[in-house]
């Protein structure tokens, strides 16, 4: 059986768990903590989630593992067949992983009834190994998370209202998108859907403080959550939408504004080999946030998957994207490579992670 190294209240684990609930595909889900000799050897990398294979292989970073999966299932796969369509969900899929995930960790540390929830489920699950006392473990938790992730990823007074405001139209967007069908892009879930299962299922869909917002105000989204967790892949081929329509436009426009920005702002902070920047997204100044390497990774692979796409899908595609903030799609070269995973190796790499040895520095 497939060995999930992890937790049971973590973003990118709650992603691929959905993934391999839907595809039936059975999995033994074991802590990161006391295995890290073993993630490093295997995988390169000490995050959640680190795959272990029967046969010995190791995978890390969902994204690339739920695409390697997908391609050795005989059923429909989740990646839809039309290009323009493919894009938008890779897009989604993208902003979910890297630019909601601000956003999910304030709501889960910096309110009272969230981190006491999530601390003591860290502390009880990843620390039971260690003779501390609880409170201890729970207080070494909440210091890391929140001064790591959340202040130290440039959450303040200054941009509060604006992190929950990503949230609240996220929120809107996909309560607009699902008036209309089951799943974001029609009938059956596409990696739009796995990829927003990271906020939203483990986070946004289970802490107390954003659970009771999105009860609250976006019950549609709440019901999505449990339906993705119920769906099993069907034999037949999903239905999906025959072209981007107005409450998917909104969402991509909100993820170039948003997302898009940020890897730009990223990718030039990473060439001038500083270590945090300052951005302005959507007006909101931004302070010393860090400059992750993985993340110009993200955005070569969305210009890679750009510059395959043919002329006319470009188009189709520029009709609803802001074309300042999307033209680092398509602009010119990047200012520095990131040099990750030349050879195309992943999710069979060795990884890295998100920002430095873990936690923001
Ligand atoms: N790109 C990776 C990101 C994985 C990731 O960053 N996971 C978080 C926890 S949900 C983590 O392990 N963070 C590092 C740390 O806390 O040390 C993926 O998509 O799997």
């Amino acid at each position: 059986m497939m060995k999930v190294y992890g937790s049971r209240i973590s973003y990118y684990t709650g992603k691929l768990e959905m993934y391999l609930r839907y595809r039936a595909i059975p999995y033994e889900l074991l802590p990161t903590v006391g295995n890290e000799r073993k993630l490093l050897d295997g995988a390169g990398v000490v995050q959640m989630p680190v795959v272990e294979l029967d046969d010995g292989r190791w995978l890390t970073d969902s994204t690339p593992i739920l695409a390697w999966l997908d391609a050795q299932q005989d059923g429909a796969p989740i990646y839809p067949a039309d290009p323009v369509l493919r894009f938008a969900a890779l897009l989604i899929e993208d902003y979910a992983d890297e630019w909601l995930w601000r956003p999910s960790m304030h709501y889960r540390w910096s309110y009272l009834q969230s981190r006491e929830y999530a601390s003591s489920v860290l502390a009880d699950e990843l620390l039971s190994h260690m003779w501390l006392p609880r409170w201890f473990k729970k207080r070494l938790l909440i210091r890391r998370q929140l001064g790591g992730f959340v202040r130290g990823d440039g959450v303040s007074d200054a941009t509060w209202d604006h992190v929950e405001g990503g949230v609240l139209r996220a929120f809107a967007c996909l309560e607009s998108i699902l008036a209309q069908r089951r799943f974001v892009l029609g009938d059956a879930p596409s990696i739009a859907d796995f990829g927003l299962m990271g906020p939203m299922f483990r986070h946004l869909a289970q802490d107390p403080t954003p659970s009771e917002v999105m009860r609250q105000r976006a019950p549609g989204v709440y019901a999505w959550v449990a339906r993705m967790w119920n769906t099993r892949a069907s034999r037949g081929a999903p239905r999906f939408v025959s072209q981007l329509d107005q409450p998917i436009g909104e969402l991509l426009v909100e993820a170039c504004e948003t997302h898009l920005v940020q890897l730009r702002e990223n990718a030039s902070a990473y060439a001038r080999g500083v270590k945090r920047y300052d951005q302005v997204i959507q007006g909101c100044q931004y302070r010393a946030v860090p400059t992750s390497r993985y993340r110009v990774w993200c955005l070569e692979e969305l210009r890679r998957e750009w510059s395959e796409l043919e002329p006319a899908a470009r188009e189709e595609l520029r009709r609803h994207l802001p074309q300042e903030e999307a033209s680092v799609l398509w602009h010119d070269s990047l200012p520095k490579p990131s040099d990750y995973d030349p050879e195309r190796r992943a999710p069979f790499n060795r990884g890295i992670n998100v920002f430095g040895k873990g936690v923001p520095g």
